[in-house]
């Protein structure tokens, strides 16, 4: 007999088959391979008092996709708040995502700042 154990919501420990005194060997249980969800990070966007509001509102449409609207709307909170979050991304794309950001403001010579931390 194969058992094929559902332990999809189970903890690793309960998921493990009971260890049987009698050694029945007619039962075979299966146990599920177990992957891990990569981490998501949060991609942030941090307020200064020099970088031009319409610079950052071009910042987030052209490197997190947002509209017009959505990207003014997160500036001001960043504005108003010192920090909000303008995205979550794997870490390579975080990653990827800070680096572009931090480039353009660079190049462009604006003091904007982005980070990344952990979910
Ligand atoms: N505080 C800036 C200003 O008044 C605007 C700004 C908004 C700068 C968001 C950075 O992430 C930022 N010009």
């Amino acid at each position: 007999m194969l058992v094929r154990l559902d332990t999809s919501a189970m903890p690793v420990t309960a998921a493990l088959p009971p260890s049987r005194e009698d050694g029945d060997a007619r039962i075979a249980v299966q146990t599920r391979p177990r992957t891990k969800r990569p981490p998501l990070y949060k991609v942030l966007m941090l307020n200064d008092d020099y970088t031009p509001m319409e610079f950052v509102v071009h910042v987030l449409e052209r490197f997190f996709g947002m509209t017009h609207a959505q990207a003014f709307e997160i500036m001001l909170t960043v504005h108003k708040k010192g920090v909000a979050v303008v995205g979550v991304f794997s870490h390579e794309i975080a990653e990827t995502k800070v680096g572009q950001v931090m480039d353009f403001a660079r190049r462009h010579q604006h003091p904007l700042q982005c980070t990344m931390e952990k979910e």
